[in-house]
């Protein structure tokens, strides 16, 4: 436990917070990553022990603690905060700032710096679960051209896939899928596929490689045994493993199934889905063995999960972080987006805020995620625009389209095809777009210093941020407001 010299503590995640600046009313907030829907307060997708307090002379630091065992932080007025960790070791670090914006630099020279992303992932995303078919894949991308709308990358989600299974695509339903991706990217588009990092151990042996070489080089997680894999149930058919990225061999076996998928599909990223790592069994086959590990002492304040696996392994929360260098192999600028992340992700990959609801509430928490991904030295991140859960509004997704325009990942995950709803959506898409060297400016100082992109109007005015970030602020209205004028006029 520790007193903190003021209750303007921001930081910790992954969270749906319903404030920026955190309430100090012995609120609980538990940590480990798991497939969860935003949901108030509860231990979301990704791990993040790591807080900034602001002091009333606007002096700030950061705190961290690298740890990835199940734990909790409690917050009490005092002002203070308990840590409660079941495992590994108390390893603080201690940011001194003096400024908001020097303590994210210090935090990430620490843990990673993010990386540069390519100039292309700057531009608009489009995203659907279940477009089914190449056909209507193929009507998306012409109506998005038809409205005009500014559109750089498409993404696929599972249903390109045969099955479900990684490194497949549909034959039938989306047949001519590598020539469709060949025509995009000379038509200067980019394309990201979705992996999910769970493999079916239940194919016919010989007909599915990614499982038989996996076999072979000996890359999944194994149970307590040492020598038997862990086994649990997903999207393919069949019953799944895991891959244990903390083998080099397994890394090995990703990067060269990564590669070989790419001269099937030539994509330009991926995105990495379900990697907290997801199970839809409540444990795994055949069954956790009762013994203090899995059953310990203390429980953090986490939210019971039907989709736990490898509970209280402080391995659990580290799965996604080092899967996510592999396309360093193709020796590009990669693109990885990642559902999970821990400290030190932004070094490698970006980050969307998980399946949010189609709601006004949901719009306005996507504003704090982002700040708060920001202090995680994982500025590449946006919400699902217009929203992943519910059927959208009109008036809803329009609102969000003219937000998410100016998230620094913006990608919206359902489509629509309306015209005054397009020419909206165009006027400021383009602004956007006008401002993307200004952005690509934002993340190469954010690469090279570990500068934030987007920061709040309080870290600008109160936190002595210095001259040059208040130019830069007076810059960037001034460039929206001329760019809105431009646009408005006939
Ligand atoms: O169990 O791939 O967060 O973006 O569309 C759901 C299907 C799996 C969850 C992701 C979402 C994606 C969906 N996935």
């Amino acid at each position: 436990t520790t007193t903190v010299p003021s209750t303007s503590v921001y930081g910790f995640g992954e969270h749906e917070h319903p404030s920026f600046k955190h309430s100090m009313d012995f609120v609980t907030y538990g940590m480990f990553s798991r497939d969860q829907a935003p949901t108030p307060l509860a231990n979301l997708y990704g791990v993040h022990p790591f807080y900034m307090c602001v002091e009333a002379d606007s002096n700030a630091h950061g705190v961290l603690l690298l740890n990835s065992n199940a734990q909790d932080v409690s917050l009490s007025p005092n002002p203070s905060l308990t840590f409660r960790t079941i495992g590994g070791i108390l390893d603080f670090y201690v940011f001194l700032g003096p400024t908001p914006e020097n303590v994210v630099q210090q935090y990430t020279e620490a843990i990673g710096r993010p990386h540069m992303p390519a100039y292309w992932s700057l531009g608009f995303h489009l995203s659907r679960w279940g477009y089914g078919s190449i056909d209507v894949l193929k009507k998306t991308v012409d109506r998005m051209h038809y409205y005009d709308i500014p559109y750089d990358v498409q993404h696929l989600d599972i249903d390109y896939m045969e099955r479900r299974l990684d490194f497949t695509y549909d034959k039938v339903n989306y047949a001519g899928l590598p020539e469709y991706i060949q025509q995009l990217k000379k038509e200067g588009m980019h394309n990201v596929m979705i992996l999910d990092p769970f493999i079916t151990k239940d194919e016919e042996p010989g007909t599915y490689r990614p499982y038989d070489l996996g076999e072979e080089m000996g890359v999944w997680v194994n149970n307590s045994d040492g020598v038997t894999p862990a086994v649990g149930k997903a999207w393919p058919p069949g019953d799944s493993v895991f891959p244990d990225y903390t083998n080099p061999r397994t890394v090995e076996w990703w990067t060269q199934m990564c590669l070989e998928f790419k001269d099937v599909l030539d994509y330009d990223g991926i995105w990495i889905d379900m990697n907290e790592p997801s199970n839809f069994l409540r444990g795994q086959y055949p069954g956790c063995a009762v013994n203090d590990i899995n059953n310990p002492p203390y429980v953090p304040s986490l939210e019971k999960n039907l989709r736990v696996f490898f509970l209280k392994k402080e391995f659990h929360p580290l799965f996604s972080h080092l899967s996510l260098p592999v396309l360093r192999a193709t020796g590009k600028r990669a693109f990885v987006l990642s559902r999970s992340t821990f400290v030190g992700s932004g070094k490698y990959g970006g980050h969307w805020l998980g399946d949010n609801f189609s709601r006004w509430k949901d719009m306005h928490q996507s504003v704090i995620g982002i700040l708060e991904f920001n202090l995680f030295g994982i500025p590449y991140i946006g919400a699902d625009i217009c929203g992943f859960n519910y059927n959208t509004t009109y008036e809803l997704c329009l609102r969000w389209m003219q937000l998410g325009s100016f998230y620094p990942f913006s990608r919206n995950h359902n489509a629509e095809g309306n015209k005054e709803f397009a020419k909206i959506s165009r006027t400021t898409l383009r602004i956007r777009y006008s401002l993307l060297p200004y952005l690509y400016t934002l993340f190469f100082e954010s690469h090279v210093h570990g500068s934030t992109v987007v920061l709040s109007f309080l870290s600008y005015f109160t936190h002595r941020s210095g001259r040059t970030s208040i130019c830069k602020l007076v810059n960037v209205c001034l460039r929206i407001v001329t760019a809105m004028l431009l646009h408005a006029l006939p």
